[in-house]
């Protein structure tokens, strides 16, 4: 069988999973939630990884579902642990959304219904989107985007500076974060032009009003470097590699 039929078997048989990633509040030096991130584990193949059955999904249209199980998926996950706290846990939960997604479905729609399902308040929901999404569709995308600022929904613009959407979007449109790509971030304290890249990007964002979010902090020394810097949030195996859900309630149980 070829990759889009099993994928399109693992989305309806229920096959593909979450997993999750810390944010830390690098100032405080405190969990304040988790991106959630799609994996596929195949009987066979074992772990394929999201960057080769996204693309697959978006070209078949099964980014549609999968967009929509991830959605669903990473609520249902807090709404558990709310229940599970006994009370709302002071957590957020990124959702990363696809251009494709966005251009073929009602996200907007899909994420009101998610929410009330699960009785999670949209303030608690980051919708991570490429550049590409924006130069996908701009009318679109920015009425969707409006739609969700509706819902009190956030939107973190993902993987930053490796993109070729201009930056009047920036001004334009919602958006309330910065996902600073790791491919600047990781090796910055060996490399003036990464340093000089961050702290350009640090520097608008600050000027926009957004906050920040640096990926692919992996030591102490970059943590502290980003946090100096300005950066107000931090992701990376340095807090730990994306977590299955039950090790994810064990990380955040020990920090709450
Ligand atoms: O987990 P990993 O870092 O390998 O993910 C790589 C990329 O795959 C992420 O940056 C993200 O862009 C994409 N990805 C992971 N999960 C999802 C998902 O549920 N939906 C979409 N659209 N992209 C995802
Ligand atoms: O930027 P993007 O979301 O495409 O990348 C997500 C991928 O990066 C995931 O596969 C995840 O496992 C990986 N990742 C997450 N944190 C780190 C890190 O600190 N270092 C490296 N090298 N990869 C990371
Ligand atoms: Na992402
Ligand atoms: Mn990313």
């Amino acid at each position: 069988l070829d990759l889009e039929t099993e994928l399109r078997r693992a989305i309806d048989q229920g096959d593909l999973r979450l997993a999750y990633q810390p944010i830390v509040d690098l100032a405080a030096n405190r969990l304040t939630g988790f991106e959630a991130l799609a994996r596929w584990t195949h009987a066979t193949r074992g772990v394929i990884d999201p960057g080769e059955f996204i693309p697959v999904a978006e070209e078949a249209g099964l980014i549609v579902p999968l967009g929509r199980w991830a959605l669903d998926s990473a609520l249902a996950t807090l709404a558990k642990w709310d229940a599970l706290a006994g009370a709302t846990v002071p957590l957020t939960m990124n959702v990363n959304v696809s251009a494709i997604q966005l251009a073929r479905d009602d996200v907007p729609g899909v994420i009101a219904a998610a929410l009330a399902t699960h009785g999670i308040d949209g303030s608690r929901l980051t919708i991570e989107l490429t550049e590409s999404a924006i130069v996908q569709d701009p009318e679109r995308t920015t009425k969707a985007l409006q739609a969700l600022k509706a819902l009190n929904v956030k939107v973190a613009m993902d993987d930053f500076g490796t993109g070729y959407s201009s930056l009047s979007y920036l001004r334009r449109l919602p958006i309330d974060s910065l996902k600073i790509d790791r491919s600047f971030v990781s090796g910055m304290l060996q490399d003036r032009d990464k340093v000089a890249i961050v702290r350009a990007v640090l520097s608008l964002a600050d000027a926009l009003g957004k906050t920040t979010t640096a990926e692919g902090v992996e030591t102490i020394e970059l943590s502290q470097t980003l946090a100096a810097l300005g950066c107000s949030h931090g992701q990376g195996y340095f807090y730990a590699a994306p977590l299955a859900a039950d090790a994810a309630r064990e990380y955040w149980q020990a920090r709450i």
